[in-house]
Formats: C-alpha cells, sequence, structure tokens
C-alpha cells in the first residue's frame, strides 16, 4: 500500500536506483508521503517539526540510494579503507547540509514554500547533534565532510549518546547544566543495523588452554548496535557512512523470573547497566564508577568497531584470510587518546580469535592504527589505573605487559644498559605502565652474569655521572643531579600504578601527528621527546582545517554569492586556493561597498539572535567582537573580560564627548561552555555575565559597549556568529593551543584576529599576512621563563592590571565573592596556581592591542581591505588539504569515483 501510494505521490525514490533528478514537484510529493506515513504526529498537522521530519526523511532517501551505491562499490573494488575512530562528533544540523551537497536547496526551497513552508525554518527545527564537547569532534565532523567530498573510502566510527554533552542554561548564578534530549523527537537521519551487532564483554577472567592459547570468558555482556548516518559529500554521489554504536541489554540477560516475582529493580539491572554506557558524552570521572563508566565507554567504540572493521575485511577478501594483507586493506586513526583500546583490542581478536601469533598480530597492529594528538595539556594525558583496567580488561592487560615489554627490549637495544642512570630516565619517560615493576625477564638483562648469583635484581645500582648522555644543557643538568642519587627499577609504593594511553598510541602506532606546525614541534620537542628521539619517522604534522561547505558556502550565502562572482567561479568551494584571487581586488571600491554590505547583513542576522536569547538590544553598527569556544583557563576568556572591565573603567571616566571620541562602539559576545566540575571555568561565565548586567544597563555608555553571553554555544550558533563577526579573539597562552579550528573559520568569513603566537593562529598569520593580523602576548619559548619569574615572586604587574582587579573588588559588578577569581590572577597563596596562564603578564600589550583596532576599525576602508585579505589567505585552512595529506601520508588510500 505504501508503494502504491508513493508512485501516486511520485515519490522519485520508488523505482529503484535509476532516479531522474529530483524537481520541486517530486520533492513535494516526497514531503507529502514522508508526512503522511511519519508515525511521530498526528494526521491532521503540518507544522514545522513535522514539516522538519518529513522534509529530512525524503532528503534520507536520495542519501540511502547514494550510500548502498557506495558501499556495494567499495565491496566490489575491494578497497582499502581509514577508520576514523573518534569518542566525539559535532555534527550539528544536517538538513541544509546535506540538500546543500545534493546541490537540490532550490528544489526543496520551492516544494517547501508550495506546502506552506520556508526552508530555512524548517531547517531551524533540526535539533543540533551534539555528540562532542569541542574542537575535536568539530574537526572529526569537518573531515567526514571532506572525505565524503573527495571520494575517499572511509567511514567514522563512534557512540550513540542519547544526552550529548549538556545544554548550558545562563541564569543568575552563572551556567546551569540541564541534559540534552537531542533525540526526543526520534533522529531522521539515522538507520539502525539491528542485523549488525556485536557482543563486548566486560570483566570476567583469562583462561590458559592446553595449546598454550588464551581465552578471556565470563563476566558482563553488553550489545552493540549500529545506527548508521549517511555523510554526503559535495557534488559527488559518494555517501560515507558515520557508524555510531548504541549498547543494550544481551540477549538473555533480561531475568524474566526476577521480574515475575516482582523484584523490577534487580530484573531491569542488566538493562540499564547496559543502556548507561551511552547515555552521556563524558561523564563524571570523580567517582570510580564514572571511571568504570568511561572506560566502558571507550572500550565499547573500540571493540564493536574493531570487530565491524575485521568482520568487513574478512567478507572482502575471501577464504583463506590472508592476514598479512590487513594492513593494505584497512587504516585506524586514533581521534586522540580515547580509542587507544583499539591497539590491545585489534591484537586480542587476532591472537585469540584468528590464531595468529604474537608477533604477526603485533606487527600488523602497528602498521594498522595511527594516532593524533589534540592537546598538551598534562591532564588530557590520559592515565588509567592499572587495578581498574586489570578487573574490567583482564586480558588486554595482559596485552598491554606485552607492549610495554617489547617497548623496553627496543630501549634496552636502543642504548644499552652500561647507563643505568640513563636507562632509569629513558623508561620513566617511555614506559606504558607506569610505576610498576620491571618483567622479570627485562631485570635478567640488567644483571651483569658476575652479579646474578649474588642479587635478585638490580634495584639498587650506584652510578658515576660520566656515564651520562649529554643531549642538550638542560637534560645534562638535570642528568648530573641525578646521577649522583640512586638508581632504582623498583615501583614507589606511595605513586598509583597507572597506564599511560598516550605513551601506549606512540608506541602502537604508525604515525603521530600534531594538529598544527607550532604544535606538532610541541610534541616533537616535549610531550614526546624521548619517542621523537628513538622513531623521529614517526612523527608529523597535519595542520587542521575546517570544511568550506558548512563555514562558508551554506552559513554564509550572502559572502559565498559575492565570491563566487569576483572569482568568476563557485568553484572555490571545492577548490579553495581559488579565493586568494580575491587579494587583488582587495582595494576595489565596488567590492568593499558590497563586501561591507554583506557583513552588514549578517551583523543583523546576529543581533536578532543576541534579542532572541539575551533579551539585549545591539546596534548592528557597532564592532562585533568575538569570543566562542569551551570556556577554559588557557583559553583566557578572563583576559577577554578584564580588557572589557579596563574599557569600561575608562570610560567611566571620561567625559561623553571624549569617550565618544576614543572609543569604536562595541558589542563583545562570548559563548562556550563550562565542564559541569570545572569551577573556576563556571566562576568565569558567572563574571561575564556580570559585567554584561552592569555594563549593558549603563546609560553613559549607551550603545558604545555591551557584552552579551550567548546561552549554550553550539554548530548551530556558530553558524549565525561567524558570519556576522568583525573580530574575534584566539588568546590563549602561547604554546598552550594546539590549534585552535574556529579562528579559520572566522578568518574564512573575512573576520579579523586578535591572538597570541599560538596554535594555527602563526599558520593563519602568515597566509593572511602580519598587516592583517592583531598580535600581541608572549610566545611560546618564553612561558617557561615567565611562569619561573612570577613563581619566585619577580612579576612587576601593570598598574593598569592592578586598577581593574580593584575595580573588580569595589564591587561595582554585584555582591558575588570574586576574590577567589581575583585573587587567582596573583601570587597569592591559597588560590590555585597564581596566575598559571600568565593573564596579569599579557594584559598591557593586549590592551594596546586593542586600542590597535580600534584605530583600525575606524578607517573603514582599510579595515575592510583586512577583512577581504583574510578570506583570500584562509585558503590553506580548508580541512580538503588536511585530509588529502593524511590521506597520503598516514593512511595510503586513494579517492575512489563511483563509476
Ligand atoms: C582541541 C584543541 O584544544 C584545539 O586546539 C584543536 O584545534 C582541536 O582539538 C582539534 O585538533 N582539543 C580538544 C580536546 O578538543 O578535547 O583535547
Amino acid at each position: 500500500i505504501a508503494s502504491d501510494r508513493r508512485q501516486e505521490l511520485k515519490d522519485p525514490s520508488v523505482n529503484g536506483e535509476e532516479t531522474p533528478e529530483p524537481d520541486s514537484a517530486s520533492i513535494a510529493a516526497s514531503i507529502q508521503y514522508h508526512a503522511e506515513f511519519t508515525p511521530l504526529f498526528s494526521p491532521e498537522q503540518f507544522d514545522l517539526p513535522k514539516a522538519f521530519v518529513a522534509t529530512a526523511e525524503s532528503v534520507r532517501d536520495s542519501l540511502i540510494i547514494n550510500w548502498n551505491a557506495t558501499y556495494k562499490y567499495y565491496e566490489k573494488m575491494n578497497v582499502k579503507q581509514a577508520y576514523y575512530l573518534s569518542m566525539e562528533y559535532l555534527q550539528g544540523r544536517a538538513l541544509l547540509n546535506a540538500i546543500g551537497n545534493l546541490e537540490l536547496s532550490g528544489a526543496y526551497a520551492d516544494a517547501l514554500r508550495k506546502l506552506g513552508h520556508e526552508l530555512e525554518n524548517v531547517a531551524g527545527h533540526e535539533p543540533d547533534a551534539a555528540l562532542g564537547n569541542g574542537g575535536l569532534g568539530r574537526l572529526a565532523s569537518c573531515f567526514l565532510d571532506s572525505l565524503a567530498t573527495l571520494n575517499y573510502p572511509a567511514w567514522g566510527y563512534g557512540l550513540r549518546y542519547k544526552y550529548g554533552l549538556f545544554k548550558q542554561l545562563i541564569t543568575k548564578d552563572g551556567q546551569e547544566e540541564v541534559a540534552e534530549n537531542w533525540l526526543e523527537m526520534g533522529n531522521p537521519w539515522e538507520i539502525v543495523r539491528n542485523d549488525v551487532s556485536y557482543s563486548v564483554k566486560f570483566y570476567g577472567e583469562v583462561i590458559s588452554k592446553p595449546d598454550g592459547s588464551k581465552e578471556w570468558i565470563g563476566g558482563e555482556n553488553i550489545t552493540a548496535v549500529a545506527y548508521d548516518v549517511p555523510i554526503p559529500g559535495y557534488k559527488t554521489k559518494t555517501t560515507i557512512n558515520l557508524r555510531l554504536w548504541s549498547t543494550k541489554v544481551a540477549p538473555n540477560e533480561f531475568d524474566l523470573r526476577a521480574y515475575n516475582d516482582g523484584d523490577h529493580a534487580k530484573a531491569c539491572a542488566a538493562l540499564k547497566n547496559a543502556e548507561k554506557i551511552c547515555y552521556i558524552l563524558y561523564p563524571g570521572d570523580e567517582s570510580i564508577e564514572g571511571k568504570i563508566l568511561r572506560l566502558k565507554q571507550q572500550y565499547t567504540l573500540c571493540s564493536a568497531s574493531l570487530q565491524d572493521i575485521i568482520a568487513h575485511f574478512e567478507k572482502r577478501s575471501g577464504k583463506p584470510v590472508n592476514w598479512e594483507k590487513f594492513p593494505e586493506k584497512v587504516a585506524v586513526q586514533m581521534n586522540d587518546t580515547h580509542p587507544t583500546l583499539c591497539i590491545p583490542e585489534l591484537i586480542r581478536i587476532l591472537i585469540d580469535l584468528k590464531g595468529l601469533s604474537w608477533k604477526e598480530s603485533w606487527d600488523i597492529t602497528q602498521r594498522t592504527v595511527a594516532y593524533t594528538n589534540h592537546t598538551v595539556l598534562p591532564e588530557a594525558l590520559e592515565k588509567w589505573s592499572l587495578d581498574l583496567l586489570q578487573e574490567l580488561l583482564p586480558r588486554h592487560v595482559e596485552i598491554i605487559r606485552m607492549i610495554d615489554e617489547e617497548l623496553i627490549r627496543t630501549i634496552i637495544a636502543e642504548y644499552g644498559t652500561e647507563n643505568l642512570n640513563l636507562l632509569q630516565h629513558k623508561l620513566k619517560q617511555m614506559r606504558i605502565l607506569d610505576n610498576i615493576e620491571l618483567p622479570d625477564s627485562v631485570l635478567e638483562l640488567l644483571v651483569k652474569p658476575e652479579e646474578s648469583s649474588a642479587v635478585d635484581s638490580i634495584e639498587e645500582v650506584e652510578v658515576s655521572d660520566e656515564e651520562t648522555e649529554p643531549t642538550d644543557e638542560k637534560q645534562s643538568e638535570e642528568q648530573e643531579t641525578k646521577a649522583k642519587d640512586v638508581v632504582t627499577f623498583e615501583p614507589d609504593p606511595n605513586l598509583p600504578k597507572t597506564v599511560r594511553m598516550a605513551n601506549l598510541c606512540v608506541v602502537g602506532g604508525s604515525a603521530v601527528n600534531g594538529v598544527a606546525e607550532i604544535h606538532s614541534e610541541i610534541v616533537k620537542n616535549e610531550v614526546f621527546n624521548e619517542f621523537y628521539k628513538m622513531w623521529p619517522e614517526k612523527f608529523q604534522n597535519k595542520t587542521n582545517g575546517v570544511t568550506p561547505r558548512r563555514w562558508i558556502r551554506f552559513c554564509n550565502p550572502v559572502l559565498s554569492e559575492i565570491i563566487t562572482k569576483w572569482t568568476g567561479t563557485d568553484d572555490w568551494v571545492l577548490n579553495t586556493e581559488k579565493l586568494s584571487t580575491l587579494a587583488k581586488f582587495s582595494d576595489n571600491e565596488d567590492l568593499q561597498s558590497e563586501w561591507r554590505e554583506a557583513k552588514r547583513i549578517n551583523k543583523i542576522k546576529v543581533a536578532d539572535f543576541i534579542k532572541e536569547k539575551t533579551g539585549y538590544i545591539v546596534n548592528p553598527d557597532a564592532m562585533f567582537d568575538v569570543q566562542v569556544k569551551r570556556m577554559h583557563e588557557y583559553k583566557r576568556q578572563l583576559l577577554n573580560i578584564m580588557g572589557i572591565v579596563y574599557r569600561y573603567k575608562k570610560m567611566k571616566e571620561m567625559s561623553p564627548e571624549e569617550r565618544k571620541a576614543r572609543y569604536v562602539p562595541r558589542v563583545c559576545i562570548f559563548g562556550g561552555k563550562a565542564f559541569a566540575t570545572y569551577v573556576q571555568a563556571k566562576r568565569i561565565v558567572k563574571f561575564i555575565t556580570d559585567v554584561g548586567t552592569t555594563v549593558n544597563h549603563d546609560a553613559d555608555i549607551g550603545d558604545l559597549l555591551k557584552v552579551v553571553f550567548v546561552p549554550d554555544y553550539n554548530v548551530s550558533v556558530a553558524e549565525v556568529l561567524i558570519p556576522g563577526s568583525e573580530l574575534s579573539q584566539h588568546i590563549s597562552t602561547a604554546g598552550m593551543e594546539a590549534s585552535g579550528t574556529s579562528n579559520m573559520k572566522f578568518a574564512m568569513n573575512g573576520c579579523i584576529l586578535i591572538g597570541t603566537l599560538d596554535g594555527a593562529n602563526v599558520e593563519i598569520r602568515q597566509e593572511v599576512g602580519e598587516d592583517n593580523f592583531f598580535l600581541f602576548g608572549a610566545e611560546a619559548h618564553e612561558i617557561a621563563g615567565l611562569r619561573k619569574e612570577r613563581a619566585e615572586g619577580k612579576f612587576i604587574p601593570d598598574p593598569r592590571f592592578e586598577e581593574v582587579k580593584a575595580f573588580v573588588r569595589n564591587g561595582v559588578f554585584g555582591h558575588y565573592n570574586y576574590e577567589e577569581l581575583m585573587g587567582s590572577l596573583e601570587g597569592n597563596e591559597g588560590y590555585g596556581r597564581a596566575d598559571y596562564f600568565l593573564v596579569g603578564k599579557d594584559f598591557p600589550s593586549y590592551v594596546e592591542c586593542q586600542e590597535k583596532v580600534d584605530e583600525a576599525y575606524k578607517d573603514q576602508k582599510r579595515w575592510t581591505k583586512m577583512s577581504i585579505l583574510n578570506t583570500a589567505g584562509s585558503y590553506k585552512f580548508s580541512s580538503d588539504r588536511t585530509i588529502r595529506e593524511y590521506a597520503r601520508d598516514i593512511w595510503r588510500i586513494q579517492p575512489v569515483l563511483l563509476p
């Protein structure tokens, strides 16, 4: 009946694969069909929520056709495929992106108009798929878009969190978190594959079998089920897959007897236990239960994905399976350390289930897996308690011990056993197992034959400082002091025994990459320096990028039209090098006035949005100055707001005429979520909103200064704010921001950056030109010295900074206790790390740089030229460029065009 009805409605997807290009009439029919048959809504209405679901389902039909064609072709050609494993994907909304990529935006807009709705309003009813926290998750989503667009055979794997991260409310007390129920109305983009499910085990024990092999048995069992989200490429039929795992109770685990006996809690325990794994992203991990849950999440992602990847490989390769070929057909990328367990999991499957030897399995794994590092913050380099891991994944711990032993042997082979001091240093830095005794077989290597009968081990050996290896001044100094100490390979009973996941990634991966040039240097020279010295060839840089489809073409249609007009083609969406053509017109008055007009249209949208979300009315003729990103001390939203307070204070001290002449009117916009347990970040949110409350109601100031905190920053909010921004702030303490990607989006949209020499800012400044970037602040190589100076009490703060702190302490922004916040910017005992992020140090250069921004803005011709040159110079930061580099240098995959 449904099929007949579809015929009647002339649904283009009914008659199989060869469908004519859909026109607005056939699209309208398809939307009507889905509206009629969608079970979510009552029949009489066709309101916006229903129109959204029906429209999305009609788009999904086209995507499924392309998805199937892509899948079948890859099967047939048995191509090498890359698999991106990530705990986070910040997909945002999909409707406009999908129809844009299918080049059906016009046809869909017409069809919906026929049915009484505007496409933009319908699209606004889609909830954001916010399965991520920050940059790392959004990068993964940009990569999927580029992979599909460039026709690379690749899939993403992740988890289907029921509630995502959280929804941020801004109240008078600052940030409040509530669960984000993004699946409440169903998700029209996903296709549940009940036939693609895998069993995932926890706990239990490992038994040795008579033939010497091992088996992991018993424990808790759950089932991971695949939910596929089709990812369409731009102007191509290639549609790849984002496979998200959802967890449910394993068959036969539901306790029917308990249920019938009335013990419902007991009967449902297994059910809940399985389902809760996929409730939220990053559950609080202060408690032991929280830690177990996070580990279970990570292992679920790794185990289900690898079982699936291996099943594909076996199916495609036929019998008998030649496992040697596995790395020629499969590349696995670990997005940060969260999927590290895929290393021991792959080895476990190969040894225990496929019967390969340790040597073969280890070799295959190392050739298959690669690792991207996204942060240098020590607290983010994951470490798990050995005991916890041992209990939850006993077989994996055995395998990790084998990898650790293999590593120790490699280190010994490289550096010898003569210099035990040096060896101790290397093992301390590089071992995967931290503070854990050396395996006996290794201890034997360290004991000279004549000593072996006298001592059981060489836990304590006196060494002389002549044997140290002075690689550089700092190190030789360090070693000199240590050389006088006793060398010991015994664990310290007062320290925890842990597994260092990042070290496991470096050892197990074929490649390790940072995400911007400066960050990759820090990765080599600081974070993983000892590994770099041993395996320099493993280390690479892959500067991040963002998709120009979502981040200009679709979110900024007015600017896109101008770019197409002035570059003479819309080809720039695929070949961003074409953007550089704009540079030669940067002084052209016609282009300049069109450019300004586009910005104004986008600013009006931002002003409307601000009014809707915060109630504040802002003037679209003011400069829009934006800082949107996760709330974190190193990103220094505090520096920004302290600068604003300084500006406000100066304004208050001036006559109205004076301040009008001196300052450009500004709307300072903030957005970003603070992690629920991050107290200091939440204090900063509260501070920003309090400053806004005072400043925005100050009649003396009027439109000269407004401070707005936009709640619940996410992909869709970014799509509104970025096109309408003029200045954007990327002001992290140098050396701490791995790359940043919103800086790239802002530059692409003709927004001028104020920033430190950090992350990708360095490369953006190079590309757009030094004159078109507002630079300030200490550089990465100075930071350690500056922190030392601070700690020794030698730092003398600028009087302007002292003035601002005193102003805040006077209660100008209300009676909330700002003592902790202000105190943290001083060397005071008891306030944490005493301005560890060097806000006080960079404050004077920051406010002086902001004065230059005002001067530049007063000259609108100059400003517009800078803006055009930012777009023109941003072409390198397309994720298409980044993905080509990963494909060429790490995954070794080729584009595959569907016939
Ligand atoms: C982020 C980094 O903080 C950011 O600099 C970078 O651009 C982004 O990854 C993508 O590489 N890191 C995270 C994280 O999101 O959770 O560590």
